[in-house]
């Protein structure tokens, strides 16, 4: 316990290893402590508090920078309150965002990645993960339906990412000079989109300097505006809010026509691939020349894990290769297409592909055959039947309650009003967003294991009940 006083022993520190275990078994009480609290139903799922409360300090929790180095149980209190603070995204009852839940085998992988904290750039120093990508990878690409001779790919970090490689990729593959001449050197480029794309979209426009006006909604009739020049066409596989399907086949015959890039944005229902029930939605994805999937979404892998995935091999080396010699020598003692770091737009790159590894290798992929009929206790909710696992809702409570609601669009102020109340009250929580024309309403997120009906139940109960005081 004299020790815990102190920071300094712990390895490298000279018989530093009886610290180190002790400091970290303590750690791993915490974090177990927390995962088991996660799952408790009658735990909240965040205990909220306002930018400004959790500045001033709550509960002796700062989140200053000290002046002296803190000793050991500081610093594990530390972990404890930053955890006590946090939002709770395993927790049953959390249906905010697309990745959810807590895989404990997604978890493991985590933690040994950080143990062997090493860099996906060469091969040199991730030999093991290096190949585990280049399996994980394959095998993502034999579920897109690419050939053995197609199919080339990385993990990078997040969907905004690897839809930006998409973009920049096509851009590459028609412009090749684009890399040494920039962009000058090209046309006016255009792209084309749905209305319900993620905005990371336009965002890959922006930041690769073409332009966001020059990102066309594909609900618009034109398909070559004067004067541009029509390269890239993004399709969504499983939109944010909606969770709805582009018809990427009858999409791929236009762009095979006009000979343009075809991306496929699976990074929400890329997952779907792996069902022989549902893959049928992402109907025309082999004819791809690139696909967005996050595995940390649906699969439930621990953020974060997106991989883009190119059909064409080669052109991501090409395109992004600067062969920077203190980290690519050509006459390295391997075969040196390992060192697959040049690849990336990235030099550093974090070893996302371990836990995913794992986890495929603990579940093994079998077919899935959920059912999609809603029950008929929400009936009256799911008019529909969903094309994947987003519930959009409003809840219109009674007319005496909404007259309260001062201003001329009172439907739309209720979403934000409850959101509001749920989140310091704590026991649940749910998204919500005005789409088009569409006022605020609950998008509501099935892709935690840890949820059941009872929790949908309650979480309907909960805004029904805060939405009627
Ligand atoms: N496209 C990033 C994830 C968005 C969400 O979780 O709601």
């Amino acid at each position: 316990e004299q020790l815990f006083h102190e920071n300094t022993h712990l390895l490298p520190a000279e018989n530093g290893e009886k610290v180190t275990r002790l400091f970290l078994r303590e750690l791993l009480n915490i974090l177990l402590a927390y995962i088991n609290k996660s799952q408790n139903r009658s735990s909240k799922v965040l205990d909220f508090h306002y930018p400004h409360q959790l500045k001033e300090g709550r509960e002796g929790f700062s989140l200053e920078l000290p002046d002296q180095p803190e000793n050991l149980e500081q610093l594990l209190v530390d972990c404890r309150d930053t955890l006590k603070y946090g939002v709770k995204t395993g927790h049953p009852r959390f249906f905010n965002q697309l990745s959810t839940g807590l895989d404990i085998i997604g978890l493991a992988g985590e933690w040994l990645t950080s143990t062997a904290n090493t860099n996906m750039f060469t091969y040199e120093v991730a030999p093991v993960f290096i190949l585990m990508e280049e399996v994980i990878l394959k095998k993502m690409q034999t579920f897109i339906g690419w050939s053995e001779e197609e199919g080339d790919g990385i993990f990078s970090p997040g969907g905004t990412m690897s839809n930006l490689y998409s973009v920049l990729l096509a851009r590459y593959h028609f412009f090749p000079h684009v890399k040494t001449e920039g962009m000058h050197a090209l046309p006016r480029l255009a792209l084309f989109t749905s209305a319900h794309s993620h905005y990371s979209i336009k965002k890959s426009a922006v930041t690769l300097g073409i332009g966001s006006e020059n990102v066309f909604l594909l609900k618009n009739p034109v398909l070559s505006p004067q004067g541009l020049f029509p390269f890239y066409v993004n399709t969504t596989a499983g939109t944010t809010v909606y969770g709805a399907f582009d018809p990427i086949s009858d999409i791929a015959d236009i762009c095979e026509n006009h000979g343009l890039w075809l991306h496929v944005d699976g990074a929400w229902g890329g997952g779907l691939l792996l069902s022989e029930r549902h893959r049928t939605k992402l109907r025309g994805i082999e004819r791809a020349s690139s696909v967005t999937w996050n595995p940390h979404k649906m699969m439930c892998v621990p953020l974060q894990c997106s991989a883009i995935l190119v059909r064409k091999k080669g052109l991501l080396q090409k395109c992004n290769q600067l062969s920077a010699e203190y980290l690519f020598q050509m006459d390295k003692h391997y075969d040196t297409s390992y060192d697959t770091g040049d690849k990336t737009i990235q030099c550093g790159r974090h070893v996302d592909v371990f836990k995913l590894w794992l986890m495929w290798k603990a579940k093994v992929v079998h077919s899935t055959h959920p059912s999609t009929k809603p029950s008929a206790a929400y009936g009256n909710i799911l008019q529909h039947i969903p094309e994947h696992s987003n519930v959009c809702f409003w809840y219109l409570p009674t007319t005496t309650v909404l007259r309260r609601l001062k201003g001329s669009v009172h439907v739309s102020k209720v979403a934000p009003k409850i959101k509001a109340k749920m989140m310091e009250s704590g026991a649940t929580m749910v998204g919500y967003q005005p789409l088009g024309d569409k006022v605020n309403f609950f998008r509501c997120v099935f892709s935690n294991p840890a949820t059941q009906k009872a929790d949908v139940d309650f979480l309907v109960d909960e805004i029904a009940r805060l939405g009627s005081n």
